[in-house]
């Protein structure tokens, strides 16, 4: 098996997961290379349910290394609550099999502040983000002001990038009528946490290099969503990082032929979280129906998904920007009860049929879907194991998927117990 990036072709929650626990047993390191604790991987594990936002999904498998690269940025607080929370089921976490970049950024208090009051600011026209303080911290890092990792081993140096930090921050914070936030309380509470969090910290690019020499298995984790990528997704209704496949390399500290193989996540119908265009969106009983079915629910936030059919246009571009090379179709059991199922084939855009999804903010919100009909194969798909045990009719359906996304269906995820998956060789 060459290395793996696992990446949600649509707006996240596409049960990645699940498919990096089944893939992490054939990998001997599993990395995490943007996005925060705004994310949430579920897993389950012998009927035991373990919710993840921050931690690689490799943790909860024994022997596995768990790598926080550079280009995910860690709240330290929240990170050593996750810890915590797992290591009270059970699960071991070390400095053996979880280290964390030195050189990634730290999301602060203030980030958080930060992104609420933004959003609330912008009222109606929110983003809907996690409140997690991802974007502002994000904009901190490429503003050249933000506080690392490694920052936190030097007094000096750390007292002074708080209060540069903070002359910032606060500036903004006056003016939206919010409560400042002093220096020294943030610099206090990041020395009391310090030890925690430097115990685990290395140069991860300098241990990914030594895994390719060792020819150790490397699995890249992403989170989100490639429509809530930064640049390819639709803006500004996106998180602040690269959610593609090529950021598995920057944000890691490899270089891009080391991430192998590209699987693209991918529901057998759509959800998105937060506000923003969603061109095949449901707000009829179908919708409700998915919704139920599909238990969508956020894992971080626990905030209702928004559902909707199967986007072809959607996936097939989410699939070009990030070089997917197949992907692993999941959830295929909630459309189980349907007649009818619908995918989008095409956009309307004022009259014109668009076989893309167009940049500008106004057009992505106008398009209309044009959709095919197929019919539904009304039989219980779950816990398929096997292509023998699916219907013609979903077999059919699938197919249809493979031509419209030009890309083959490697994986069938048929529930979220990791066996009841289906390869397709
Ligand atoms: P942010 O907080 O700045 O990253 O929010 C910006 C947009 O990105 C969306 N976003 C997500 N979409 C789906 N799943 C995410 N993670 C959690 C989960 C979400 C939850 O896996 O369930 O629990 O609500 C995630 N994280 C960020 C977000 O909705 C905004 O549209
Ligand atoms: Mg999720």
């Amino acid at each position: 098996m060459a290395n793996v990036a696992v990446i949600g072709s649509q707006w996240g929650d596409e049960g990645k997961g699940k498919i990096v626990d089944w893939l992490s047993s054939r990998a001997d390191v599993v990395v995490r290379f943007q996005g925060g604790h705004n994310a949430g991987h579920t897993l389950v594990i012998d009927g035991v349910t373990y919710k993840l936002h921050l931690l690689p999904s490799g943790v909860v498998r024994g022997g596995k290394l768990s790598i926080i690269g550079n280009g995910v940025v860690i709240d330290p607080w929240a990170l050593m609550k996750e810890i915590g929370d797992v290591r009270a089921q059970g699960v071991e976490i070390t400095p053996d099999n979880l280290i964390i970049a030195d050189n990634a950024s730290l999301i602060l208090p203030v980030h958080s502040a930060v992104d609420k009051a933004f959003e609330a600011a912008r009222g109606k026209k929110s983003i809907g983000t996690t409140g997690r303080g991802i974007g502002p911290c994000y904009e901190d890092k490429v503003a050249r002001r933000g506080i690392r990792v490694c920052d936190l081993a030097d007094d000096e140096l750390l007292m002074e990038k708080v209060e540069r930090l903070l002359v910032h921050h606060n500036t903004f914070l006056k003016g939206l009528g919010a409560d400042t936030i002093e220096p020294k309380t943030i610099y206090d509470s990041l020395v009391q946490i310090r030890g925690d969090i430097l115990q685990f910290a290395a140069p991860v690019w300098q241990r990914l290099d030594a895994a390719n020499k060792n020819g150790e298995k490397i699995l890249f984790e992403g989170a989100q969503g490639i429509m809530l990528d930064v640049d390819h997704g639709t803006y500004p209704f996106v998180t602040s990082s690269n959610t593609v496949a090529a950021q598995a390399a920057t944000g890691s500290g490899v270089g891009p032929r080391t991430v192998g193989y590209v699987l693209g996540i991918t529901k057998a119908y759509t959800t998105r979280v937060g506000s923003g265009p969603f061109p095949t969106e449901l707000l009829d009983d179908d919708g409700e129906t998915l919704g139920r079915r599909g238990h969508e629910f956020g894992t971080t936030t626990g905030r209702k998904r928004r559902c909707g059919w199967f986007d072809a246009v959607q996936v097939r571009q989410a699939i070009k920007t990030s070089g997917i090379d197949g992907i692993a179709l999941t959830k295929l059991d909630v459309l189980d009860t349907f007649a009818e199922i619908k995918v989008c084939v095409g956009y309307d855009l004022n009259g014109v049929r668009l076989d893309r999804l167009p940049a500008g903010q106004k057009e992505q919100a106008a398009v209309t879907p044009i959709f095919e009909t197929i019919e539904g194969w009304q039989e219980s798909t779950q816990g398929a194991r096997s292509w023998a045990d699916l219907p013609a009719k979903a077999i059919k359906y699938i197919r249809r998927l493979e031509e419209l996304i030009e890309t083959p269906v490697a994986m069938v995820s048929t529930s979220p117990e990791r066996d009841d998956t289906i390869l397709v060789q």
